[in-house]
């Protein structure tokens, strides 16, 4: 852990479950903390590593540096602390539809609710009777592995039609691809559209186009690659370099993945196996691998982020009213179960899971599961109270 985020933790704007006094002298274990770089990179790539870090935690925009004039918030750190998941005080909202197909509502700053604003500026408020999301921000470890999954790969684990018979039918969300985004090597397509891997309803192909909206729609920040005024709709000059939005998708890149913690546990084992065993594994799909990737410590790595990448009906509680890319209102993203044991302590000491945060424990996260996933939450209600625990165990390891 870097002395600065020591200090950050010290002064209470990251929640870390240990008070300070137990933090120092001694820091805490390597498996306790996300914000730290994968293995193997390079001390040039490192010195890129800790420039997006500065970038992301630390430039906090101000009227001066281009804040605005709406926004939601004022640094990427302050929505995404510790780099951990985020808090139900730190939401986005979006709506109406993000695709070109009819989103009447485009004009401020495209589809996410701009709802503060500097002196002299009108927040944007949400029209009636639209359909609206909210959603809490995610951890950010690990991206650049699933970055580097080839496509190929996600398609092998999708079943649009449900061939197997099990009521699961994965598939990707098909979305149209911002100009200034390169394609990844082996890249599909589909009726010019292509396959988004990054949000809660997986409408970002990559890290940059990520990164380069965030800056845009969630501060009013114009880029190279994002020019336009949050508010007026007019181009501007970048009011960030494009070495410092690169050396954050660097940055996103180059977070290690989290670490499962007492693996080794016969309980964790036997959680395991019980989480195998009622089909959690089938959307939550423990593996994954890397293909090609530029940055050499992240190519040809097996990792384990418990997702298929893939969209998911998961019924009509979880159905927000917001599309994104071919993604339909009840459909959602799997999310990666790795870091889910850590999260609370970037949460304040609790938990908020599915996308807007409404689940304060991981039962109730289960029990939410509809749509799709109905069949494998009869299938845990009928665990008994041993197995459950044993699941819950294995699920606070990752
Ligand atoms: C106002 C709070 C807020 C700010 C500020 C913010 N984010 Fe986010 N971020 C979110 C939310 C909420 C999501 C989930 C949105 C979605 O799923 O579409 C998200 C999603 C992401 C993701 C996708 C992660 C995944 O697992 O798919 C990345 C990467 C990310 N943000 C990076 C950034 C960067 C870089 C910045 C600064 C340039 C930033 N964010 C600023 C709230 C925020
Ligand atoms: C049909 C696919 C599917 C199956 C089967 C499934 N899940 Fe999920 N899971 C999802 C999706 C999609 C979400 C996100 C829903 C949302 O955000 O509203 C989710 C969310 C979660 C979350 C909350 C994660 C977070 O970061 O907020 C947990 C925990 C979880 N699932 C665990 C499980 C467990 C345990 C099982 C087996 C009992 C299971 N899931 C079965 C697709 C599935
Ligand atoms: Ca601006
Ligand atoms: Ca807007
Ligand atoms: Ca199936």
């Amino acid at each position: 852990m870097k002395r600065s985020s020591v200090l950050l933790a010290c002064t209470g704007t990251f929640l870390f479950v240990l008070s300070c006094s137990k933090m120092q002298p001694s820091a805490p274990a390597d498996d306790m903390i996300l914000d730290g770089p994968v293995a193997g990179l390079s001390p040039e790539q490192n010195a890129q590593f800790l420039r997006g870090d500065v970038a992301f935690n630390d430039d906090i925009f101000t009227r001066e540096t281009g804040l605005g004039p709406i926004f939601v918030s004022t640094s990427c750190g302050s929505c995404h602390a510790g780099d951990g998941k985020g808090h139900p005080f730190t939401t986005l909202t979006r709506f109406g539809q993000s695709d070109s197909s009819g989103n009447t509502w485009l004009h401020l700053g495209g589809p996410q609710l701009q709802n503060r604003a500097l002196p002299g500026f009108q927040p944007e408020v949400l029209p009636a009777g639209v359909g609206a999301s909210r959603f809490t921000p995610p951890a950010n470890t690990g991206l650049g592995f699933i970055d580097a999954v080839a496509d190929a790969d996600i398609l092998a684990m999708a079943d649009p039609d449900d061939a197997d018979g099990d009521g699961i039918s994965g598939v990707p969300n098909w979305i149209r691809m911002k100009s200034y985004v390169k394609e990844r090597q082996g890249s599909h397509s589909r009726a010019g559209r292509y396959i988004g891997r990054f949000g809660k309803k997986a409408g970002a192909y990559d890290l940059l186009q990520q990164t380069a909206s965030a800056y845009n729609q969630d501060m009013g920040i114009t880029s190279l690659y994002e020019p336009y005024d949050v508010y007026s709709g007019e181009e501007t000059d970048p009011e960030i370099s494009t070495q410092t939005v690169l050396d954050v998708v660097f940055y996103l890149k180059t977070l290690k993945a989290p670490v499962q913690r007492r693996q080794n546990e016969a309980e964790v084992i036997a959680g395991g196996a019980v989480f195998s065993a009622i089909g959690c594994n089938k959307c939550h799909t423990p593996q994954l691998k890397t293909g090609a990737s530029p940055i050499s410590a992240l190519a040809y790595r097996t990792f384990a982020p418990y997702t298929d990448l893939l969209m998911h009906d998961m019924g009509p509680e979880l159905d927000d009213g917001y599309t994104e890319g071919t993604a339909t209102t009840a459909e959602w993203r799997t999310p990666a179960l790795w870091g889910l044991g850590l999260s609370k302590n970037a949460q304040g000491g609790q938990y908020f899971l599915m996308h807007d945060g409404r689940a304060t424990s991981i039962e109730s996260a289960i029990l939410m599961h509809g749509g799709e996933a109905a069949a494998v939450r009869s299938r845990y209600q009928g665990l008994g109270a041993d197995e459950k625990n044993k699941l819950i165990r294995f699920l606070e390891s990752l």
